[in-house]
């Protein structure tokens, strides 16, 4: 018997080490920069074979006064202190501070000529991240995240070593607009919600939120002169529960968390159609005179402003001039999809007042496809989503696209038939389905020149809180921003779908709930 106890006790032990030997065979030692997982995939990494050791004595340092560079410095230290522990005081420089630092400094524009371009230089001794724009700067940061150990995103205090392989890595986008749009129209998403939407953003380069702010069955931004936008409005959402809005103190707040993220809120007020909530609060906006009753089942296309009534242009007016005033970024998108009970006669004028408004508030005008109907100015923009004679009625008028297809860019659709979230009009899409294209060819005679960029939206019909969100956003949102910031000819499926398998690593650490695709090599993450 004690015979047999030993032999397990040995047993055990052998087992103990042989698992011990893989675990470490499966911890990556940091010192092949071009074998680390980044998305988007940067344009040129050159690797040196060793790495830096972040530790307790590592200093952020920031090139001059500059109060914007200290605060991206601040953002980093405020990241790294969370699971290393270290406090690093963020310090400004004139030159570089040497030895066992990272340094953030802003070069000519002959090192980096592109917006939002970085270069990032780690050798063993520091970390040197040169931008010509502080946006520059921050993407850059990202990358340094991504070098580092998962473990790095955890909310809680986590052990060393903080490894990043040495090397060069040389990057710059190839869209300038990469964003994604969130509607908290159907289902209501509170003000931290969309600021962890945001951190998902940014850790992936994107720098455009578009938030779907109003629709058939809720309102979501308060407009003062017109407060039963909102008090009513805004009281319910899908399914019959109670929807929300935001203040415009808080919708403030969610701009300035996306600024210092360099990213650009794109509000959204839909019209003509889709736009029952504000029929149902104010009685006076539509052609009978009678209010309609809230909405909150998923129909589209059955509602529409009255666009013979001057209180409608009154009332337009009033909400383009608040929004814009809260709103720092160039765009007011008007929505102007599925407008079936509006009749073409008035959708086309209706749009061009409209498109008259936004500019006369100093915004330049986005809209959904359909708005090529009317007289585009060349400095609107149609999100295109699935009509190519749109898109091309578009570029005719010499107007730019924003690619969002549904069949490739909707995150709202299920992955696959036995997906329980989701919608599949536009089929389903599988992780490898909306990484493999190219917005440049996707639509005949559309080629990069006409295309602002790329967004994918996530419609919330059957989403209705932050898991369910995320459980559509991840992992198809990486693939469209690496579509959006590395070129074609760098991407390829078979490469991308290992470096995303490392990333569930990541994903784990943040405490995202993602859909563990079976296409996807996920390393030894159990999902
Ligand atoms: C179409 S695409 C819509 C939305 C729906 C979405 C659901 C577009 C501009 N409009 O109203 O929420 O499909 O996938």
């Amino acid at each position: 018997m004690i015979y047999r106890k030993q032999n397990f006790g040995i047993a055990a032990l052998i087992i103990f080490v042989m698992f011990a030997i893989q675990m470490s065979c499966k911890t990556k030692t940091a010192s092949d920069l071009s074998k680390e997982s980044i998305i988007p995939k940067p344009l040129s990494i050159e690797a040196t074979g060793g790495f830096f050791v972040l530790n307790a004595g590592t200093g952020i340092y920031i090139q001059g006064e500059s109060a914007e560079l200290k605060q991206i410095g601040q953002y980093l230290a405020d990241r790294l202190k969370i699971s290393t522990g270290y406090e690093m005081d963020v310090k400004s420089t004139t030159k570089d501070p040497g030895t066992g630092n990272i340094y953030l400094t802003l070069s000519g524009t002959d090192v980096i000529p592109e917006d939002e371009g970085y270069k990032l230089t780690i050798t063993k001794k520091n970390v040197k991240l040169e931008a010509k724009s502080p946006a520059g700067l921050f993407r850059g940061i990202q990358t340094i995240r991504q070098l580092l150990p998962a473990k790095v995103e955890m909310s809680t205090l986590q052990e060393g070593p903080w490894e990043i392989a040495t090397g060069t890595i040389t990057d710059h986008p190839d869209y300038s607009y990469r964003g994604a749009m969130l509607d908290v129209a159907r289902h209501f998403f509170s003000s931290d919600d969309v600021k962890r939407f945001i951190d998902f953003l940014a850790y992936y380069k994107m720098n455009v939120l578009h938030l779907h702010l109003s629709d058939d069955q809720g309102w979501r931004i308060e407009i003062k002169s017109w407060p039963n936008l909102t008090t009513y409005g805004g009281s319910t959402q899908v399914g019959g529960g109670t929807g929300g809005y935001y203040t415009q103190e808080q919708y403030s707040e969610i701009v300035k968390y996306a600024g210092e993220r360099y990213i650009t809120i794109v509000p959204e007020i839909d019209m003509p159609g889709h736009i029952n909530a504000a029929l149902a609060s104010y009685a006076e906006l539509n052609c009978d005179g009678k209010a309609t009753k809230l909405y909150t089942g998923t129909e589209v296309g059955f509602s529409t402003l009255c666009t013979n009534k001057e209180i409608t242009y009154k009332f337009v007016d009033d909400v383009v001039r608040e929004l814009a005033a809260l709103t720092p970024g160039p765009y007011i998108h008007i929505g102007g999809d599925e407008s079936h009970v509006t009749k073409k006669e008035d959708y086309i004028p209706f749009v061009n007042k409209v498109q008259d408004i936004v500019l006369a508030h100093g915004k330049l005008v986005m809209g959904w496809d359909e708005i090529s109907l009317s007289s585009l100015k060349s400095s609107s923009v149609a999100q295109y989503w699935a009509n190519a004679e749109n898109a091309n009625n578009t570029v005719k008028q010499g107007a730019k696209i924003l690619m969002s297809p549904a069949a490739k860019t909707y995150i709202d659709m299920k992955y696959d038939s036995t997906t329980t979230l989701g919608l599949h009009w536009a089929g389903y899409i599988e992780v490898d389905s909306s990484y493999i294209w190219d917005p440049a060819t996707l639509v005949p005679g559309i080629g990069k020149d006409k295309i602002l960029g790329v967004e994918a939206p996530l419609w919330t019909e059957t989403i209705t809180k932050m898991d369910e969100l995320e459980y559509m956003v991840f992992p198809r949102l990486p693939g469209i921003a690496e579509i959006g910031w590395t070129p074609a000819s760098l991407r390829n499926w078979n490469e991308y779908k290992v470096r995303l398998g490392l990333h569930g690593e990541r994903f784990k650490a943040m405490n995202i709930d993602f859909y563990p695709s079976g296409l996807v090599p996920w390393d030894d993450v159990n999902p």
